[in-house]
């Protein structure tokens, strides 16, 4: 009989993963291991590192509880060899496995590693595709193949068709593809936002916590209080209560910002989408099915299911596509090195102190403060993408490259030149002032533009348009905005540069302090 060595890492913890869908129970064996090389190529924060580490343990439990002979290496096991690499050096020697067998990984670093593995070790390894997907990675390099520009909602319908959700027979539902028109209402401080579902730590989470405190102390972010769901049974709990609670507004909500709000409207389910408890197709149905009982409406179940079979997968389909060519990329030159205050809080600007503070908190924060808040200052401000990359691959406990590199150099910082969006979301303070209250507890005034009172965003956004002037004034849908800076008075304009060049000069030098 041959026997076969099973990797599965701490994202692809699915029953249903390729990996594991031809199975011998009788002669196969299971690893999974517990690695400083991938708690510390970048030093994620403390959350992440414990909820990756319990959801491991608590999969391989599963599989042991199915009959699965598992190899579980724990980080302070003895020998632990530190890296994946080692690890199915040390378990070939034990094992003596026929071959291996693996389920592509979520980053390209990884995958070529995975690609030496047969010639080192003399054994067939297959590296099967990752079918949690809705769209493989060869089926989008097909769909983008010949197309002089990407878009994700063309990419989304094709989604749409291909798995049938929210159709009403080829065409679809309510007529039409997209209700965006109808969500993005502002915030307003008196929404009742229902409490996030929480799960307490049992004893193997505690251990893990003890194991993150005593190796990982120095790392961002507080490990307390611990409320992940470990377990698919919690995450599908979690899931549950959002689509009963939260979901019937996602779309009304889905840009809001509130002081001491950070979970809103939003599902806070992307930790578990990536790393494998929950799967997007049963997460988009449990949407649909919702909205086909009447308990949702259409804007916010199209909104929703949209964020999951439009842009998770075309920002996946991207990144495989232009790796590794794409974590290079700088298309707008930027170079300014990432204010200690990403790191610290400690800013005057309250809209970044209250979304990095939950951050730190959380290791989450919704889409609108990664994007509209700390993803907004980071392009205005001209920052390194290599470092805001880095930034946020540490911070979110469901940031994996394949998501995080898009997001920022595509979505946020324009690096790849408008490859995957089609204009850089840039804006002043009026957006944040209109989406959020931060500016009412603000040191600086959102309505003012140039002077030392002015809030930042506002000189911040005019300079960004001046200084990539050569690069962005044939973008149309910046039209307006070089209309109106064409029309702007000189003095201005000077007031405006000088402002920002203060401004950034300070945050050099705060960058440099850190
Ligand atoms: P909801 O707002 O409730 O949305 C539902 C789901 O849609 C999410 O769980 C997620 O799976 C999916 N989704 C929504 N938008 C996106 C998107 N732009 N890309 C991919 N999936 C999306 N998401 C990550 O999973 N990991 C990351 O590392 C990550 N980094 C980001 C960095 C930046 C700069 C930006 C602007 C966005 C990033 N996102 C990332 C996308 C998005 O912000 C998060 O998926 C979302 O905030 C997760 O919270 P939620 O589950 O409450 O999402
Ligand atoms: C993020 C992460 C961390 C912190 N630790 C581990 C680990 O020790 N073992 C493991 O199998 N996976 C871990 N992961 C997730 C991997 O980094 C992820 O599987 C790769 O980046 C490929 O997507
Ligand atoms: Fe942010 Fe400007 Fe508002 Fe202050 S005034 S919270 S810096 S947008």
């Amino acid at each position: 009989m041959k026997k076969t060595l099973r990797l599965i890492l701490g994202d692809q913890l699915s029953q249903e993963i390729s990996s594991l869908s031809d199975i011998d129970r009788e002669n196969d064996v299971v690893l999974m291991c517990e690695v400083m090389e991938e708690a510390t190529y970048v030093k994620h924060h403390k959350k992440k590192i414990a909820f990756i580490f319990a959801a491991m343990r608590h999969f391989g439990r599963e599989l042991e509880k199915e009959g699965i002979a598992v190899r579980y290496v724990r980080l302070d096991d003895s020998g632990n060899a530190g890296s994946f690499t080692g690890e199915i050096r040390r378990s070939i020697e034990i094992v003596r496995p026929d071959r291996i067998v693996v389920t592509e990984p979520g980053e390209y670093r990884v995958l070529e590693a995975m690609k030496t593995w047969d010639t080192a070790f003399g054994l067939p390894v297959e590296i099967r595709s990752d079918t949690r997907f809705l769209c493989s990675i060869e089926e989008f390099k097909d769909w983008a193949n010949g197309r002089k520009a990407l878009r994700m909602e063309f990419f989304y319908r094709e989604m749409r068709r291909k798995h049938g959700l929210l159709m009403d027979g080829d065409q679809p539902e309510g007529g039409r593809w997209n209700y965006d028109s109808q969500n993005r209402k502002p915030h307003s401080g008196a929404l009742f936002i229902p409490k996030p579902h929480t799960t307490e730590p049992d004893a193997m989470t505690r251990e893990v916590m003890e194991l993150v405190n005593a190796r990982f102390s120095g790392h961002f972010g507080d490990l307390e209080p611990f409320y992940f769901a470990v377990k698919r049974e919690q995450a599908l709990k979690v899931l549950e209560n959002f689509i009963h609670e939260r979901l019937p507004y996602f779309g009304d909500f889905q840009d809001a910002m509130l002081e001491g709000q950070p979970w809103m409207y939003h599902a806070h389910i992307s930790f578990y989408l990536n790393c494998g408890l929950l799967n997007p197709l049963e997460v988009v149905r449990a949407a649909e099915r919702a909205y086909r009982e009447g308990c949702v409406p259409l804007n916010a179940a199209e909104g929703f299911i949209r964020q999951i079979i439009g842009w998770r997968e075309y920002v996946r389909g991207i990144y495989w596509l232009q790796m590794p060519g794409y974590a290079e990329q700088n298309a707008l030159n930027a170079t300014r090195a990432l204010p200690w205050f990403y790191w610290s809080g400690e800013t005057d600007l309250n809209c970044l102190k209250q979304c990095i503070g939950e951050t730190r908190a959380n290791a989450y924060a919704h889409h609108i403060q990664r994007l509209m808040v700390l993803g907004n200052f980071a392009l205005l401000a001209g920052l390194d993408p290599k470092q805001v990359n880095e930034w946020y691959l540490v911070v979110y406990a469901d940031a994996y490259e394949w998501v995080e590199l898009p997001n920022v150099s595509g979505m946020i910082l324009f690096a790849d030149n408008g490859y995957l969006g089609s204009k850089p979301y840039a804006a002043g303070g009026a957006y944040i002032n209109k989406m959020s209250d931060y500016c009412e507890n603000c040191a600086y005034d959102v309505k003012v533009k140039t002077g030392p009172k002015a809030c930042p965003f506002n000189y911040l956004y005019w300079n960004f348009m001046i200084e990539n002037e050569a690069r962005l004034r044939k973008n149309p849908r910046l039209s307006v905005a070089y209309s109106t800076l064409n029309k702007m008075q000189e003095e201005k304009r000077s007031s405006i540069r000088r402002d920002a060049e203060n401004f950034l000069k300070k945050l050099h030098e705060s960058a440099e302090d850190g």
